[in-house]
């Protein structure tokens, strides 16, 4: 009897596959892995760079610094992969990308096979752009030294969305950004640490009352820490009842206020 497909089809293209084996043995990925929920495949394009020296790189058209990856290697790796194993969304990850985001990692958890391909050295030949990439992603305004970090992000970020790889499925619904508010804090045991007590409201077992306060906490945090969230998302008339019904007593500053 073969295994049931997977939920989630992994395609990594990279020249530096070590790069992600603890990453994909650890934790829930790596059950969901075990278990056959999601596969994952990683393919050098080395093993396809011809000559003794299998050479993947060369310096860039009209100077500069660096080397750039050759579009050969590359393109030859994809289609082997495509070949043997069907047509893949292909991300090509890359600084000068589209900004990933939580939007973005919920509609990619809706596809079956990601291929995910990493650049490396100063760049890769913008052939490999133009005739491969479906969409290139960024993860942030900061420069890597290559895509496999970032591609690892992604993974992270769309498996645990993939029904069956988190251990409790409520855990995504209410979490940071999925209203455009950031996680409001939270505690477990013991009530008292270093001489920092949990909040009162909470060991209160007034439900009502620890929603509420809740709502209120992610808005402060969300307003210190993340003030472009706001105007994006401005406040809704529930938010805006919270913040005039405030407390009636003087709270202490959260951890996002000090
Ligand atoms: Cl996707 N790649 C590289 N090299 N640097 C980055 C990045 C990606 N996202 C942010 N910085």
């Amino acid at each position: 009897m073969s295994s049931p497909a997977p939920l989630l089809d992994v395609e990594l293209v990279t020249l530096f596959p070590e790069m992600f084996d603890s990453f994909l043995r650890a934790s829930l990925l790596g059950k969901a892995i075990d278990g056959g929920v999601v596969r994952v495949n990683r393919t050098n394009p080395r093993d396809f760079a011809p000559g003794r020296h299998r050479q993947v790189d060369d310096s860039p058209y009209g100077g500069g610094p660096g080397m750039i990856l050759r579009p050969g290697p590359v393109a030859a790796a994809i289609e082997a992969v495509e070949a043997e194993r069907g047509r893949a969304h292909r991300l090509l990850l890359s600084p000068s990308g589209r900004l990933f985001d939580q939007a973005l990692a919920g509609e990619l958890a809706g596809r079956c096979r990601l291929m995910f391909i990493c650049g490396r050295y100063e760049g890769l030949d913008e052939r490999i752009a133009e005739l491969f990439a479906d969409e290139v992603v960024s993860i942030g305004d900061y420069v890597l030294a290559g895509g496999e970090m970032a591609a690892a992000v992604l993974i992270e970020a769309v498996a645990r969305l993939v029904p069956g790889v988190l251990g409790c499925e409520t855990s995504t619904v209410d979490e940071s950004f999925s209203a455009g508010r950031l996680e409001y804090p939270q505690w477990t045991r013991p009530p008292t640490f270093r001489g920092l007590a949990v909040p009162e409201v909470l060991l209160s077992g007034n439900h009502a009352q620890v929603a509420k306060w809740r709502g209120l906490e992610s808005l402060r945090r969300t307003q210190a820490r993340r003030p472009d969230l706001i105007e994006r998302h401005p406040l809704t008339e529930h938010e805006t009842m919270l913040v005039q019904g405030g407390p009636t007593q003087r709270r202490r500053r959260s951890p996002s206020e000090r």
